[in-house]
């Protein structure tokens, strides 16, 4: 594609969902032409996102004492139809493989829509004594779901190129439940290195993961006020190990059901971080996931450009040492058109290098976030690069943080919530009852997100529908 084709404006990011989709192109993220819906590409550069994102997952899960492990994509129906709400949850959004070449399969075959039925009758197996447990294992893997609702790259997919679910046991309720916590802490550790904030919550009742006591749900503000649920954590006590039989011996010789946890995040933590980050000019990437990290760009003139060339060189070999992504775009592109292409990208840091500079011994340093300028003097230039990107991760959480907070509004009224929730989230008393949780959605035309998992009640107040006392506010939004 000809650069000037390419120079064409994104959408201003007010225009939010026309803005993601051209970004995705124009940055090249994903290509959106593969002709099966729901199904999308990834380019090598939206990949690259991708593989470091994902670093960062399995970085925070193996230090935490999870394994990486690997099941198969089929599951067989008789295994995937034994646990009763589960089938339930997921009968509408199952692809089926059933014929072998041209003959019919005696068993059909589920593509996984999550892996619960693949992996517990292994876990029957594996599982023998309390000396087992815990078992905290984890697949990255693709995963299917036949979804009716509008489909959306990385958003709603009926391929989840990226599944990461994790799946564990243990001897007691109790310690399922002191599970879940550690997974909220450790999800909420892999989204501030991305830099966003999330909003945790205890899902109502009714939109409880199939199978599951109870969820608990990570949900990331969009720039339309939105909420994307980026993660979600399952108490699924032993309504599994029941159906599945998976048990262990205890200390004192008797057999017991185990009780299990599991918990996902997609390709959506990729989507609420460009989405929340990006501007006008594009990307806006945190440094840590960012496949070109930093940009030279030689600012040459007649005189004295192979010193100039030189020195962008020898800075990038001891950035490169230092284990830092850089490149030095010397191409024919006017200034103008490199500083787009490479803010379109996301490039944390560019650096400028030209012959005033050298004689100064410094770089001119621009920083993607802000436009912030600075100089770095070029013998401290790894260490000057890597102070830049802890002020950048730093003030992308902050900003991404106050503006979170601005979008939530605590109402006393449903009217008020009707209102406010276009703008972002709402927070309103509930007594807990379900009628009462319902019909607080079907007045406001959106749903209840959860109970926050940090309080956010004002002591007493009346629900809204009823008129009971109660101390709890749920969260009211759009979603996606
Ligand atoms: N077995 C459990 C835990 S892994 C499970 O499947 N949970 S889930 O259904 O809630 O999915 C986990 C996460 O995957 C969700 O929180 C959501 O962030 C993401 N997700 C779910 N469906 C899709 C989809 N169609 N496209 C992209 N991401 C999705
Ligand atoms: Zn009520």
């Amino acid at each position: 594609m000809a650069e000037s084709e390419k120079e064409a404006a994104l959408p201003p990011k007010e225009a939010f969902s026309d803005w993601y989709n051209e970004l995705l192109w124009m940055a090249e993220i994903m290509d959106v032409r593969y002709p099966v819906k729901g199904l999308y590409v990834w380019y090598p550069f939206g990949f690259a996102i991708r593989r470091n994102t994902y670093n960062i997952i399995r970085e925070i899960l193996d230090k935490s004492g999870h394994q990486e492990s690997l099941f198969p994509l089929l599951i067989p129906e008789n295994e995937f139809m034994k646990e009763a709400e589960h089938i339930k949850g997921f009968e509408d959004e199952v692809y089926w493989v059933t014929h072998g070449g041209k003959d019919p399969l005696d068993i059909p075959l589920a593509l996984r829509p999550t892996s619960e039925t693949a992996i517990y009758p292994m876990y029957k197996i594996w599982v023998r004594s309390h000396a087992d447990l815990p078992l905290k294992l984890y697949q990255i893997v693709n995963t299917f779901r036949y979804e009716t609702k509008h489909t959306r790259p990385l958003i709603r997919l009926r391929e989840i190129t990226s599944f990461k679910e994790a799946h564990t046991v243990h001897a007691t309720w109790e310690d399922a439940e002191a599970q879940v916590k550690e997974a909220i802490g450790l999800y909420t550790e892999i989204y501030l290195r991305l830099a966003v904030p999330v909003l945790r919550s205890r899902r109502p009742d009714w939109d409880k993961f199939p199978g599951a006591d109870y969820t608990d749900a990570l949900d990331a503000v969009m720039p339309d006020g939105k909420t994307l649920q980026i993660g979600t954590v399952h108490h699924l006590g032993n309504n599994f190990a029941k159906t599945f039989d998976i048990k262990y011996e205890s200390p004192d010789g008797e057999q017991r059901y185990a009780y299990q946890t599991c918990y996902g995040i997609s390709e959506r933590s990729i989507a609420a971080t460009i989405s929340i980050h990006g501007d006008d000019r594009g990307l806006v990437l945190p440094p840590e996931i960012a496949p070109v990290q930093v940009v030279i760009i030689p600012i040459i003139f007649k005189k004295g450009a192979e010193e100039v060339l030189a020195a962008c060189r020898d800075v990038q070999d001891r950035l490169r040492k230092s284990g830092i992504k850089v490149e030095i775009d010397a191409s024919d592109l006017r200034p103008g058109a490199k500083y787009y292409k490479w803010e379109m990208k996301g490039v944390p840091l560019r650096l400028e290098i030209g012959p005033r500079d050298l004689e100064n011994n410094v770089a001119v340093a621009v920083r993607r976030d802000t436009g912030e300028k600075d100089q770095i003097s070029l013998p401290d230039i790894e260490k000057g690069v890597i102070l830049k990107f802890e002020a950048i991760q730093k003030s992308l959480y902050e900003k991404a943080e106050s503006e979170l907070e601005r979008r939530i509004f605590d109402c006393s009224e449903l009217e008020e919530v009707k209102e406010k929730i276009q703008k972002g989230v709402a927070t309103i008393p509930w007594c807990g009852k379900r009628e009462c949780g319902l019909a607080m959605g079907d007045r406001v035309g959106a749903g209840i997100l959860g109970v926050p998992l940090t309080p956010r009640g004002k002591g007493k107040e009346k629900c809204p529908v009823c008129g009971a006392e109660t101390e709890t506010r749920v969260y009211i939004a759009r979603t996606y």
